[in-house]
């Protein structure tokens, strides 16, 4: 790593001594618990363990007498029961995006937007990226997080920041070309299928400027980061959020790019056994819990994530005190059990998209077949292979098939699609349908 590749958006911010950081996240701590009694929902669960003042927790480990918050909680408390401050003084919310089930939101002051946007500036930096990058913001603008929480950050830094959101592939690659475009902000998925879609649109990579991508919003393996890298000749930097921890700029991998630095001023981590909910040591896999700990309209205390991920405590060479995190392994509910065996859909991810041939599509169906389960993996390859030699696609099947029974312990039945069959999803891909019927 050459030093000079190291940026920060504020360096004294970045890089305290770890006693004074969490030093600063008790205050917080105590500060946030004052905030949340504010709340209906808080009040009543704080008071019954005894928690009536922020100065009633006495070290970081206190937090521990407060109950988890889970996402039925933000539900229930839907729309109001968890806003600490009067309606006048909140100047945004956002829902959950899903368009099914009892929302959540989450409501922000200027403040809150301020603090919000400074801990994205901070992540965006640390890829190395500057006011010099022209930015195009590939993710959906609205109540989804992903586009307003970047966009703000890149004005800030001062990028020449093209809004274009998410969808419309063709108007993409001419505003990339067109503007020489630098740095791009979308879903992996996105990316693999604006790859996939150039030809057809008469582009080439050739035509495009990108040095660097920041990726996120749906998990993605190791080989797909690289796979995107050597598309398109630039580096894609790791980017984790949630809309209920505001939504991207949680957590941000650096120009070391091994792991993600989740900035602790902000939030307080633990990883626990999502089954004993008990924590776990550093380095360990289990699901990430967050408390707010700067956040004036909800804040959150040990908010139950779901993603599954652990912390890397070790020291970073950018010189980031911020403790990391790792790729997000899946979600603790997109756990698969396939007759018996535990697969994420993420190690099938992993293992697909290192095969050459593999394309930028996929699909993991699960079915029943009599009494067994049925795994199938559906991947599009490169269209050059299209070309009537069927035994060397049955061999391709068979180098899939045998790659994955090695790593999964079950064999899948493996189909092979042509480039742009399978369907392509502007925000999030939906990547596992699973057919069986339900209990
Ligand atoms: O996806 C916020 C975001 C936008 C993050 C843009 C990064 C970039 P939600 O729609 O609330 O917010 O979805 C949050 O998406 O709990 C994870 O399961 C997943 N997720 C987000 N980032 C990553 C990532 C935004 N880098 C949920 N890797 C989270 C894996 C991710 N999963």
């Amino acid at each position: 790593m050459n030093p000079t590749d190291i940026t920060y958006w504020n360096r004294e911010a970045e890089t305290p001594p770890r006693e004074q950081l969490e030093r600063q996240q008790l205050e917080s701590l105590r500060q946030t618990v004052e905030t949340a009694l504010k709340t209906p929902f808080y009040r009543r669960r704080l008071e019954k363990c005894g928690l009536a003042d922020g100065s009633d927790i006495a070290a970081l480990e206190d937090l521990k007498r407060i109950p988890f918050t889970t996402k039925d909680d933000l539900r229930e408390a839907y729309p109001d029961q968890l806003l600490a401050v009067p309606l006048d003084e909140v100047v945004r919310l956002h829902t959950s995006s899903g368009t099914t089930g009892t929302p959540t939101v989450i409501y922000h002051t200027q403040q809150d937007i301020d603090a919000w946007t400074e801990l994205t500036c901070r992540g965006v930096v640390a890829t190395g990226a500057s006011h010099r990058d022209v930015f195009q913001n590939m993710m959906s603008y609205g109540l989804f997080t992903g586009g307003l929480g970047l966009h703000y950050a890149a004005e800030k830094i001062g990028m020449t920041v093209i809004p274009s959101a998410s969808g419309n592939t063709r108007r993409q690659m001419k505003l990339m070309k067109d503007f020489r475009t630098t740095a791009i902000h979308a879903t992996p998925s996105y990316i693999l299928h604006i790859h996939a879609k150039l030809e057809e649109e008469g582009f080439r990579p050739e035509d495009f400027h990108l040095q660097r991508a920041f990726i996120g919003a749906e998990a993605h393996s190791e080989s797909t980061r690289q796979k995107i890298e050597e598309l398109f000749n630039m580096r894609a930097f790791n980017s984790y959020g949630m809309s209920e921890m505001n939504g991207p700029g949680v957590a941000f991998e650096c120009v070391c790019q091994e792991d993600m630095h989740l900035w602790e001023d902000a939030y307080h981590m633990e990883v626990i056994d999502p089954e004993s909910r008990h924590s776990l040591p550093d380095g360990e896999i289990g699901e990430l819990v967050m408390t707010t700990l700067q956040r004036g309209a909800t804040p959150l205390l040990r908010y139950r994530t779901g993603d599954l991920t652990s912390i890397n405590g070790s020291p970073c060479a950018c010189g980031r005190t911020h403790r990391r995190i790792a790729r997000i392994k899946g979600r603790a509910d997109d756990m698969m059990i396939i007759n018996g065996v535990n697969i994420y859909p993420s190690t099938i991810e992993a293992v697909i998209m290192t095969v050459p041939e593999v394309g930028t599509n996929y699909q993991i169906c699960i079915d029943k077949d009599g009494a067994l389960d049925q795994l199938t993996v559906k991947t599009e390859i490169y269209s050059k292979l299209f070309n009537g030699d069927i035994r060397s696609l049955e061999q391709l099947k068979r180098r899939i098939q045998n790659r994955l029974k090695t790593e999964v312990v079950i064999s899948p039945v493996i189909e092979l699609h042509e480039p742009g069959s399978l369907p392509v999803y502007e925000g999030k891909a939906v990547r596992v349908f699973d057919n069986r019927p339900k209990e």
